[in-house]
């Protein structure tokens, strides 16, 4: 068992079935010309999480534990895109639109790859959603239930829209999610602040919050040879 100082008291989980989400870290949200900037914000908050999730993407690659990214974004034809989410925002440019980047938050376009940083590499799952949730419209249970899984280390964009979604969801199915603070990030600092607080509050009601480094730290002593894929 593997335990770390965590928010609202420490995080313990077993080694064998813990996985990493890493949630929608794509240009859409992460670079000029996308998504998230056609709805007025300012992308470059989101920036600072690249670097801590790079760290724990590596110690989860090194030691052969499963990783799963998620990209949210619709068919081409857009026949699973609801006027409820298309019309929202009061966007300059909408869902399925061109824009610098191709269509917006549409599957095949260069903006809804993940930023190059943390690009899957061969054997990790990528999941594609329609949704702000995670577990919605997508198989992602069963992916995790097949492969004995229920731990989640949740890194993501943005903290208070796509990865709270996904940890209530997960919390609702009996998953134990540890919130990696400095590994999600909003547009709104406000809102990340805010969403953490709700995660950990009433004794962990919806999951663990820590930074990265109490992780890693955890993680040292069990070093282990690469190529060891679960
Ligand atoms: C948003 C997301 N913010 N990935 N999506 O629309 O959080």
């Amino acid at each position: 068992m593997i335990t770390l100082h965590a928010d609202p008291f420490p995080y313990i989980f077993d080694p064998d079935h813990v996985a990493l989400m890493c949630i929608d870290f794509q240009r859409d949200f992460m670079e000029s010309g996308g998504f998230g900037e056609s709805l007025g914000n300012d992308v470059s908050h989101l920036r600072a999480t690249i670097e801590p999730t790079r760290a724990v993407l590596e110690a989860f690659r090194s030691r052969g534990w499963p990783v799963i990214h998620t990209r949210e974004g619709h068919r081409s034809d857009l026949t699973d895109l609801f006027p409820a989410k298309r019309d929202r925002g009061n966007p300059s440019l909408r869902i399925g639109e061109e824009g610098p980047m191709g269509r917006l938050l549409t599957r095949g376009s260069a903006g809804h790859a993940i930023v190059p940083e943390l690009a899957p590499i061969e054997g990790e799952v990528i999941l594609d959603k329609p949704g702000k949730g995670s577990f919605y419209a997508t198989d992602l249970e069963t992916i995790l239930r097949a492969r004995g899984i229920t731990h989640l280390v949740v890194t993501g964009v943005t903290t208070e829209v796509c990865v709270q979604s996904t940890v209530r969801e997960a919390n609702d199915r009996g998953f134990e999610s540890l919130i990696l603070s400095d590994c999600t990030a909003s547009y709104f600092p406000e809102f990340h602040q805010s969403a953490l607080k709700q995660f950990s509050a009433q004794g962990a009601i919806i999951g663990w919050v820590a930074e990265s480094a109490r992780l890693l730290e955890a993680l040292a002593p069990t070093d282990a040879p690469a190529g060891a894929a679960r």
